[in-house]
């Protein structure tokens, strides 16, 4: 395929969607290539509706392979109705969350069985992988602490610190193992700061890629 998958990752509150749009708006500048952004769940219209029933229902609690199931559905529709037909075009998409946080908040948030993730997130996304990854890093603390300011949050940001310190950490081995994939970019400093250290991870990736 012609195009590239970028992804942002991290807890919450580690900025990811803040710094994807800032990286949006770069990339414009200096890019003629189309950058499209999206994001996980919700990505398509199906997704939307499961982002809603994920995030903001209370209806009755759900399960938590309810839950994995999920955000498999929201992903099979997204791989095959909006990423895959805009990187065959060639697109460059920024991408708000994929398969690596199903591994850290499903796997080591909730517990549920690591092959049992692994095979679902195959059939979700047909071996659709990543080019490059940025991982936002910060404490968990400090995602907290953005969230309380910004008000409501939903069910999962609910969830309690000790289940975002296991997400944390999944992301932590998630990337020791996929270094080849996963860049860190410390994201406790500034806005500004944060983006410098993101645009050069995107130049290096662009000069690998030789775009
Ligand atoms: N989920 C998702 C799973 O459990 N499994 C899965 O497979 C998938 C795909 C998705 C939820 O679903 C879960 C994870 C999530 O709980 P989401 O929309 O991605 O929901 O939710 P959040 O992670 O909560 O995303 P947010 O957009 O709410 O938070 P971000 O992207 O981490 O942070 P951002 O950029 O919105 O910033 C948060 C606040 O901090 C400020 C911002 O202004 C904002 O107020 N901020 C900073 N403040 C100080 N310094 C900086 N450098 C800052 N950067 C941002």
């Amino acid at each position: 395929m012609d195009g590239k998958l970028i992804v942002f990752e991290g807890i919450e509150g580690c900025g990811k969607t803040t710094q994807l749009e800032r990286s949006r708006q770069w990339l414009r500048t200096i890019q003629s290539a189309d950058v499209i952004s999206t994001r996980e769940p919700g990505g398509t219209q199906l997704g939307a509706s499961i982002r809603q029933l994920l995030l903001h229902s209370d209806d009755e609690p759900i399960h938590d392979r309810t839950e994995l199931l999920l955000y498999a559905a929201d992903r099979a529709q997204h791989v095959e109705h909006f990423l895959r037909p805009h990187l065959e075009r060639g697109a460059l998409i920024l991408c708000d969350r994929y398969t690596d946080s199903t591994i850290a908040y499903q796997g080591y948030g909730r517990g549920l069985n690591f092959q049992l993730i692994d095979q679902l997130n195959q059939v979700a996304t047909g071996g659709l992988q990543s080019d490059l990854t940025i991982w936002l890093d910060i404490d968990v603390e400090i995602g907290f602490e953005r969230m309380k300011q910004r008000g409501k949050r939903d069910r999962i940001e609910q969830a309690s610190l000790d289940f975002h310190r296991r997400v944390q950490m999944g992301f932590t081995k998630l990337a020791e193992e996929n270094r080849d994939r996963i860049v860190r970019i410390d994201g406790s400093g500034s806005e500004l700061t944060v983006a410098e250290q993101v645009k050069a991870a995107l130049s290096q990736a662009f000069t690998r890629w030789g775009k």
